[in-house]
């Protein structure tokens, strides 16, 4: 008859501990499944914007050299997707800008920074710079790349 209770099944204080390292080992799991999907959802943001970044390129580097798509900016990036008709964009992606900065072999740039100024590989040469601007989870972010179209 001796300690009968105490081998009749868990304690409460048992029971409590028990409860308590559940509860801890339940949190982890939530804490690795919020990272898990955060972590997917920032590969699947880089990967709609890297398609985008991918099909304006390969539609850039189709059109004619004179198209208006492609016409100089100096540099500053304010053509947009809206000069493509018909381009959706994607959710998460807030918008695609490039800009074009045409070389010359008269403008006293040595363009492809060779050394050497104005060759006659500096003619018909535009430098395209095409961002992909998209958020992430709130974090605005962008996927840049660069080209050159002749
Ligand atoms: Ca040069
Ligand atoms: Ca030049
Ligand atoms: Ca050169």
């Amino acid at each position: 008859m001796k300690n009968r209770i105490n081998q009749n099944g868990f304690t409460l204080i048992e029971a409590l501990v028990a409860m308590v390292v559940l509860t801890i080992g339940i949190l982890s799991l939530y804490t690795m499944q919020v990272t898990a999907v955060n972590g997917n959802t920032t590969a699947n943001r880089l990967s709609v914007a890297t398609t985008v970044a991918t099909n304006c390129y390969e539609r850039l580097w189709s059109i004619p050299y004179n198209d208006a798509q492609l016409s100089d900016t100096a540099g500053a990036k304010t053509h947009t997707q809206a000069e493509i008709t018909g381009f959706v964009l994607p959710q998460g992606v807030t918008g695609v800008r490039w800009g074009v900065t045409t070389w010359l072999n008269n403008d006293n740039i040595d363009n492809d920074q060779d050394g050497e100024e104005d060759e006659d590989d500096e003619t018909d040469v535009k430098l395209v710079a095409l961002d992909v601007n998209y958020t992430d989870r709130n974090v605005a972010k962008t996927v840049a790349i660069t080209f050159y179209k002749n």
